[in-house]
């Protein structure tokens, strides 16, 4: 039997269960996923030759990393062509074109950007931005809670530059843009004062989001942390710190999965904050041990939080992006991998009978609920996904992976 056919069949058992097939692929369809540039070069940029500082760290050393802006280009472009549907593509700061003159950070512009948005329109993706707090000199001793003055009013420019360069985004390409402000900044041990960068942290983002711009083609976001390499003890933008400050002054709150302890899980945070800021934004990575950033699967926590999503209503209200940085595979196969358990995660939570588990919870039949929660893990899910992955022009099943190989062979390789 062939793809469509396996389709139907599957879509029978499934509206026998009370779900509409068609709508869940019509909502997938319509949800954007916010494919991370940094994936592709190990958080590289192509701003300086530096290290990668900040605390977070990429492993291995797999050849055809790209090394320029053409060559990052040319690598997503093969990875969207694997990946159903249209997506947003998520930039950093360090990604601007600075063919004609390197500028630092508190002077980049849109001009530096209008590459990433020319390409952006041709493959009808959107565009996201992340501000860099991180690699560059002026990062060494806090950014943004720095107690340097001139060194915190620098970042707070960053800031304020990234901003328009996130609204000339959102205007151009027309799908709402989001900047998400995650900061480096903490130490290894206890300081003393826990409150006087926090203090200035505040200030620096109170400054920051004080320019006006117009919100409705950009976000802005917060994403905390519990701790980064060499700032084990104390994390400036403590979870604490990031609801609160989104909580009160109603930003885009961002949870990254890796970002909490082990054991502490990110789907019941949604439905919690959602009593308090209108959107949240989803860091989709995979954490082993700790904050390690492996490529995005389909496993429990983002079933999890997708789940959250289409039970609660929130997806309309959810941002969902990617964030990891795996640097001993395929790098291109790395975004694949996780552009799609990220899809695919979706569209299994998307084809549960959420309106029969929702009737019988409130009519107190626990027992129907947990039972049809069960029997939905063994539906023929995958002939949906198979045929959504066909009907979006992309190839099915594993036969990417081929595709990417030969990629791999025939243009990854040259590069040294
Ligand atoms: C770091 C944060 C942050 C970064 C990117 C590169 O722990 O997760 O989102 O990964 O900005
Ligand atoms: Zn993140």
């Amino acid at each position: 039997m062939g793809t469509y056919e396996n389709y139907l069949a599957a879509k029978q058992i499934y509206e026998a269960m009370g779900v509409d097939v068609e709508k869940a692929l019509e909502t997938l369809k319509n949800t954007r996923v916010s494919m991370h540039c940094w994936q592709g070069d190990d958080v590289s940029g192509f701003e300086s030759e530096g290290p990668l500082t900040g605390g977070i760290q990429v492993t291995g050393d797999y050849p055809g990393k790209a090394r320029n802006l053409k060559e990052l280009q040319e690598d997503i472009r093969v990875a969207a062509s694997l990946i159903p549907g249209k997506h947003k593509i998520n930039l950093h700061a360090i990604y601007g074109d600075f063919s004609d003159g390197l500028v630092d950070r508190d002077a980049i512009e849109p001009k530096h950007f209008k590459v990433w948005v020319d390409m952006a329109k041709e493959m009808g993706w959107g565009l996201d931005f992340n501000p860099t707090f991180f690699s560059h000199p002026k990062s060494n001793d806090g950014t943004l809670s720095s107690a340097d003055e001139e060194t915190r009013k620098f970042w707070v420019n960053h800031g304020i530059a990234c901003r328009k360069i996130t609204e000339y985004f959102g205007k151009e390409t027309g799908i709402v843009s989001v900047m998400n402000t995650w900061i480096p900044d903490g130490s290894k041990e206890v300081p003393v004062d826990m409150i006087g960068p926090r203090q200035r942290f505040k200030k620096s983002l109170d400054e920051m989001y004080a320019v006006q711009l117009d919100d409705t083609c950009m976000k802005d976001a917060i994403e905390s942390k519990l701790f980064g390499i060499g700032a084990e003890s104390y994390t400036v933008g403590s979870n604490e710190f990031c609801t609160a400050y989104a909580a009160q002054n109603n930003k885009v709150a961002c949870f990254d999965i890796g970002h909490y302890h082990p054991t502490e899980v990110v789907y019941d945070k949604l439905p919690t904050m959602a009593c308090f800021v209108d959107e949240a934004l989803l860091h989709l990575s995979r954490p082993v041990r700790w904050d390690s950033d492996h490529v995005t699967n389909m496993n429990d926590d983002v079933l999890g939080v997708m789940h959250a999503l289409v039970r609660n209503d929130l997806l309309d209200k959810t941002y969902i992006a990617l964030d990891y940085f795996d640097g001993t595979i395929n790098r291109v196969a790395a975004w694949v991998v996780g552009m799609r358990a990220a899809i695919k995660s979706l569209l299994f939570a998307l084809l549960e009978p959420v309106e029969t588990m929702r009737k019988a919870e409130e009519e107190g039949d626990y027992t129907t609920r947990l039972a049809l929660r069960e029997e939905c893990k063994s539906l023929p899910f995958g002939a949906i996904w198979d045929y959504y992955c066909e009907a979006s022009g992309v190839p099915v099943r594993e036969q990417w992976i081929a595709i990417a190989k030969e990629y791999e062979k025939k243009c990854l390789a040259e590069r040294a």
